[in-house]
């Protein structure tokens, strides 16, 4: 079964009850929380603080995509947060081997991110360590893009490496995650869809009915 993991970056800060509420009601499966510092992304979004307030109020797991420098001072401060995936981009890492390890020993799940960059098989060798893969479509930073045409076959060769691993490990795609790009990107593979302006948070749309019509298509796959 294909899962939604809510981008919060999209919802309205005003109204973020309103929104959580639908998106527990709706039966979304992650908050994702998009974490940037201004320097490895050229923009600054959500925080520990942010994380820490979404996990007193809403019983969904957090989806943390970590996309900022240093990140080993500050795994500790995402890690702790029950059910939580943390997710790093290894090429700003010194030794994202050490880093997922990390993770792990805090108690949450470890992914790593692609960057549209990077290819499937400069990630091969920590697989043993990682429990997701988050294939970017876009190039971080933003909400808002289009999808860059050629990630879409690092969806599936991300599923057949996680596959040759012989581990569980869940294949993720983020970015312009919209209703026309869906069906192939669950047909390349793609097992959790990070899900915002371009289809949940369309601008006008309403989140309730929009997370039906999202559960609905991918389950039509
Ligand atoms: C981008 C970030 C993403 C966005 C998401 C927004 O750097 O990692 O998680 O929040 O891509 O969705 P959309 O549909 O606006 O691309
Ligand atoms: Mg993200």
């Amino acid at each position: 079964m294909v899962k939604i993991s809510a981008s919060v970056m999209c919802a309205s800060f005003i109204e973020l009850k309103r929104d959580l509420d639908a998106l527990r009601g709706g039966g979304a499966d992650y908050l994702h929380v998009d974490v940037m510092d201004g320097h490895y992304v050229p923009n600054f979004t959500l925080g520990q603080d942010f994380c820490a307030a979404l996990a007193s109020y809403s019983p969904l797991p957090l989806d943390i995509h970590l996309m900022i420098e240093n990140v080993d001072a500050y795994i500790p401060q995402f890690a702790r947060f029950t059910g939580a995936v943390v997710t790093i981009h290894p090429e700003v890492c010194y030794h994202p081997l050490r880093s997922l390890e990390l993770i792990r020993s805090l108690g949450a799940r470890a992914g790593i991110s692609l960057d549209p960059a990077l290819g499937v098989d400069s990630v091969r060798h920590l697989l043993p360590a990682v429990d997701l893969i988050c294939v970017m479509c876009v190039n971080p930073g933003y909400a808002g893009q289009v999808l860059v045409p050629q990630t879409l076959g690092k969806i599936t060769e991300a599923a057949e490496a996680a596959r040759a691993a012989g581990r569980r490990i869940e294949i993720e795609v983020d970015g312009n995650v919209s209703w026309a790009n869906i069906p192939r990107m669950v047909d390349a593979g793609a097992e959790v869809l990070v899900a915002g302006s371009s289809s949940l948070f369309e601008k006008g749309g309403d989140l309730g009915r929009n997370l039906d019509r999202l559960k609905l298509l991918v389950r039509r796959r």
